[in-house]
């Protein structure tokens, strides 16, 4: 099986049944991938198998049929179970050696960074730099959605994870329309949201108005 690439300058959406307002999850997830979200992260922090696999498998088939990359947070034995295409890792999660081992080398492994010494920590492993197709700085901004965060990498922060590697950047955490053309400007490559999306009366039409944010601001950086 060929892997699939994580690919570059994606609108992502990571799910939050609670800041989606009673909405189902599939509504929520169909409407973003309309308004122009390419890549989709499961992140529901009480699934249970019982109740919630039934769901999973349902986003997982709208992103299949839409060509849209579909990763799970955490849980390395649901990605297996629900064939998603990849698994978002946090720094207490499963090593990511691990979880390459068990997902195989055609899986997407993202990992979040939350601290300098996570990027250190990073750059002095090969078995990470092997592993993982890409990193998301955890969080850009205070969030009320994540609240046991360390600290906040802030545009200056994006600035050296990005003269410190080529992988994929992932922002996530307070990004917003009106913030996120700084956040790529300063070297961000994908824009990850829970609330800006999920919470949003429209979610076809806020994701469309972020991708073409940051469709602007893309250009701008190459330029
Ligand atoms: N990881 C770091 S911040 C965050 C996660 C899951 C939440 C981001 O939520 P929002 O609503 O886009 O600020
Ligand atoms: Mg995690």
């Amino acid at each position: 099986m060929k892997k699939i690439s994580f690919p570059q300058n994606s609108l992502y959406l990571v799910t939050d049944r609670d800041l989606s307002f009673n909405r189902p999850l599939s509504y929520i997830v169909e409407a973003a991938i309309d308004g122009g979200v390419t890549v989709v992260q499961y992140r529901e922090k009480n699934f249970q198998y019982n109740l919630d696999l039934k769901e999973v498998e349902q986003l997982r088939n709208i992103c299949y049929n839409n060509n849209v990359i579909f990763l799970i947070n955490d849980r390395v034995d649901l990605a297996l179970v629900v064939d998603a295409d990849g698994v978002h890792l946090g720094q207490s999660d499963m090593p990511v050696a691990a979880a390459r081992n068990i997902l195989g080398n055609d899986k997407i492994i993202g990992w979040s960074i939350e601290t300098l010494s996570d990027l250190e920590n990073f750059n002095a492993s090969d078995s990470l730099k092997s592993s993982i197709d890409y990193l998301a700085l955890s969080p850009i901004y205070p969030t009320p959605t994540k609240q046991d965060t360390i600290g906040a990498w802030g545009l200056e922060g994006i600035e050296i994870v990005r003269s410190a590697t080529n992988l994929p950047l992932v922002g996530i955490g307070g990004i917003n329309s009106s913030n996120m053309g700084a956040i790529i400007e300063a070297g961000i490559d994908s824009i990850a949201v829970v609330s800006a999306i999920c919470s949003a009366d429209d979610p076809k039409l806020a994701s469309e108005k972020l991708k073409i944010i940051m469709e602007e601001s893309s250009n701008k950086r190459i330029v």
